[in-house]
């Protein structure tokens, strides 16, 4: 009977353009708005779920667009779910694969709504049913990212202020690489040298870069740097984590378990960012996290500038990692002009705490989502 009850009913999706407080840059694209697929799952005991799938700049950061995730959500994984038991996350994962391979982040938005329309059943948050939270809260890194110092400084010191966040990412990579330096240089001195600074160049330098300017970058005492070279350049990015006391962090490198495994054992760098776009769900993002540890790398938190629903969604899983060295990145809904939840989550003494409700245990604004739907 519980089955029954919990079948899934429907499955909407809506893309949503949310205007950021700035624009945001990164090597290959640059926003100010960010494009989301929020999906709705009703299920016969007439509660819903909601989950969203975030992109950057269109198909820029990985090859999935709202577009494309939307397509891909109601012809193909809707279908594949049609009155089957929410309750049953492994199997519906499966069917998901079977309907489409990888459009991770349209299964990875799937999958989320399915765990907030099963938390809501069960009175449960859905850290509970991915396996129980080993944290409530966890440190929150800030990214600075629109390219201009003075501003960058300016946000640094307001975050800092606030008592919000004392690690920084500043983004590089869509300027020369000196010009990115003299920006860095101008960050650490400006905000002294107690503050951790990490860089993410989005595949934006050649080897040869990065031989002649990660001297620099150990100098200015950058504690990670992220994906320097091309995703695809796995000896390359080998060969740089070698050379460098600074460790690498593997973000678009790899984003299935098999690629976790060869990037890590190739030795392209020491710490993995964990991504509901690169793992298609949050199940399969806690092996992603095993894979990774299993081969010596810490992990990270990655974001692609979720709102509350999306790293609402990240978090239920990051709270049930045994370990999460470098805590995580989810400042998505603090970017955002107007964030799509009636309840935030929160942000306190440089940290970020996991929504503790049922399901991913945040309301939809149901305005806000309307007044930023694409119009047809
Ligand atoms: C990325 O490449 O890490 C996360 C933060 C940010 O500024 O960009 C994203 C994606
Ligand atoms: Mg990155």
């Amino acid at each position: 009977a519980f089955a029954k009850d919990t079948a899934i009913r429907s499955v909407r999706a809506t893309i949503v353009d949310a205007p950021t407080r700035r624009r945001h840059k990164l090597s290959n694209t640059e926003v100010t708005h960010q494009g989301y697929v929020l999906v709705r799952i009703l299920l016969d005991n007439g509660v819903s779920g909601i989950g969203e799938a975030s992109t950057l700049g269109g198909p820029r950061w990985a090859e999935e667009s709202v577009e494309s995730i939307h397509a891909a959500v109601m012809n193909y994984l809707a279908p594949a779910l049609q009155g089957q038991s929410a309750l049953y996350f492994e199997a519906n994962a499966i069917r998901m694969s079977k309907a489409a391979s990888r459009n991770f982040a349209a299964k990875g938005a799937v999958e989320s709504a399915l765990l907030d329309a099963a938390g809501k059943t069960l009175g449960l948050p859905a850290s509970a049913l991915l396996g129980g939270a080993v944290r409530e809260r966890m440190e929150v890194i800030w990214a600075l990212a629109s390219g201009d110092s003075g501003q960058e400084l300016e946000e640094a010191r307001e975050k800092l202020r606030h008592r919000e966040h004392r690690q920084f990412k500043i983004k590089f990579g869509f300027n020369r690489p000196q010009a990115d330096l003299i920006r860095l240089q101008a960050l650490r001195s400006g905000l002294g040298d107690d503050v951790r600074l990490i860089v993410d160049v989005n595949q934006g330098w050649t080897e040869s870069e990065c031989i002649r300017f990660m001297p620099a970058l150990e100098e200015l005492d950058v504690a990670l740097v992220e994906q320097p070279v091309s995703a695809l350049q796995l000896e390359a990015m080998a060969r740089v984590a070698r050379r460098s006391s600074i460790p690498l962090l593997v973000d678009e490198a790899a984003f299935a378990k098999e690629e976790i495994a060869r990037a890590a054992s190739m030795g392209c760098g020491s710490v993995y960012s964990l991504k509901l776009v690169k793992s298609g769900g949050l199940f399969e993002m806690k092996r992603a996290a095993a894979v990774a540890a299993a081969h010596g790398l810490e992990l990270y938190g990655g974001c692609l500038l979720e709102s509350s629903i999306g790293a609402a969604a990240h978090l239920a899983a990051f709270a049930t990692l045994p370990r999460l060295e470098w805590g995580t990145e989810h400042f998505g809904p603090r970017i955002l002009v107007e964030d799509l939840v009636t309840n935030p989550i929160r942000f306190d003494e440089f940290e970020i705490c996991v929504p503790d409700g049922p399901g991913l245990g945040v309301e939809i604004d149901e305005d806000k989502v309307r007044a930023y739907a694409r119009k047809e």
